[in-house]
């Protein structure tokens, strides 16, 4: 049975991707950060119902100690490194953490299994963010990157040590480049999930307006169900390598409000109102992502559509808030 070890277990891709590997007959084994709330821990996981499969160890992703403690103790044939300060709005307001957990938590991963387990392959979870002020209109593995943000400088810094771990220790270390991804699982403070919750709230009676920052930026969404699939296709190949894990569709805002709000039978010009806020001190304006490369050499294609996707979380976060009215 091959073992997995997961950082950012708790996390929307940690929960779809042990569900995964769980599927395909791994012993799944997470970092969990010690918190003061331990029974509130582990909801998404309990979600999909795979709580008691996965193993969570203590740690945490800035203390190389754990690290190397843990890599040392369960010797994992694919490490998968998502632990991160994700939130790109927290991350002006926290720069120093985020560099800390995204950027040299990533080389406290990649040292730990140098040192205690080199054999292991390893993934790191990069992002469509390092593209940030963008340097072509689709992007691809060969796009030059314009970090637009202090997440974004952090997540080059961790792909950049990634490629170097490869290339100076041969190391079986791959960097995806994912686009962004989303679910019912994903994270209340990002906008797609916002939405979806916001949707829910109005149709139930709870709310009646939604405020939100930028509606012109678009972005090209896909389900993190899928995205996790072309994770482990990345550490299944005989060679790492980087790609890009994209749709090639791009969505604004303003459009994804009325995708789902009309799924709900409603009318986002009803509801949503811009509040300066939301907005941030340098935007991304536009990501469209190339996924060629992923798709002729891994032979992954994103299976979920943008409107499914959304009807999934609005009819979800509906769900959640009737059984909390009941
Ligand atoms: P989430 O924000 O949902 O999950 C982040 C995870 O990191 C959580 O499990 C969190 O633990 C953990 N974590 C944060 N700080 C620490 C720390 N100091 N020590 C240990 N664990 C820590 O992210 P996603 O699942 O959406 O994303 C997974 C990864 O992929 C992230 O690195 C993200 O930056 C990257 N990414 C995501 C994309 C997306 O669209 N979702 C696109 C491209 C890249 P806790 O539960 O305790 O908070
Ligand atoms: P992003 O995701 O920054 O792309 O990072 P987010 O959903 O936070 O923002 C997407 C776009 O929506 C605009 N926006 C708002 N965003 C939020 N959160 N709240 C609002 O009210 C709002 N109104 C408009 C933003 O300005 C932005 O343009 C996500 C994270 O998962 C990262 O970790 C990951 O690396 C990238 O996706 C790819």
């Amino acid at each position: 049975m091959p073992t997995a070890f997961i950082t950012g277990i708790t996390g929307q891709d940690g929960a779809y991707l042990s569900q995964l590997l769980l599927g395909k007959g791994y012993r799944v084994v997470g970092l969990l950060r010690r918190s003061a709330s331990a029974d509130m821990v582990g909801e998404r996981l309990r979600w999909l119902g795979i709580i008691d499969d996965v193993e969570l160890l203590d740690g945490n992703m800035t203390d190389l100690s754990s690290l190397i403690r843990l890599i040392a103790d369960t010797r994992p044939d694919e490490v998968y490194n998502l632990a991160a300060q994700s939130f790109v709005a927290a991350s002006w307001h926290q720069p120093i953490l985020t560099g800390n957990v995204t950027g040299i938590g990533a080389t406290h991963m990649l040292e730990a299994v140098r040192i205690a387990h080199a054999g292991a392959r390893f993934y790191q979870a990069s992002s469509s963010e390092m593209f940030g002020k963008i340097q072509a209109t689709l992007q691809n593995e060969a796009t030059p990157f314009y970090p637009r943000s202090p997440y974004a400088v952090a997540k080059l810094y961790a792909h950049w040590m990634t490629v170097n771990y490869r290339e100076s220790f041969g190391m079986h270390a791959s960097s995806g480049i994912l686009f962004n991804h989303e679910s019912p699982l994903r994270g209340i403070e990002f906008v797609t999930r916002k939405i979806t919750d916001g949707v829910a709230r109005i149709k139930l009676g709870l709310a009646s307006e939604l405020k939100l920052g930028n509606l012109a930026a678009t972005r090209d969404w896909g389900h993190a169900r899928d995205y996790v699939q072309a994770m482990w296709l990345m550490l299944q190949q005989a060679s790492p390598d980087d790609y890009v894990v994209a749709t090639g569709r791009t969505t604004s805002i303003a459009e994804f409000c009325r995708i789902a709000f009309s799924h709900a039978g409603l009318n986002w010009q009803d509801h949503v109102v811009t509040d300066a806020a939301f907005m941030r001190p340098a935007e991304v304006d536009v990501l469209q992502g190339d996924p060629t490369k992923a798709r002729q050499v891994l032979g992954w294609s994103s299976q979920t559509s943008l409107e499914d996707m959304a009807a999934e979380m609005v009819e979800a976060d509906i769900a959640r808030h009737r059984v909390r009215m009941a």
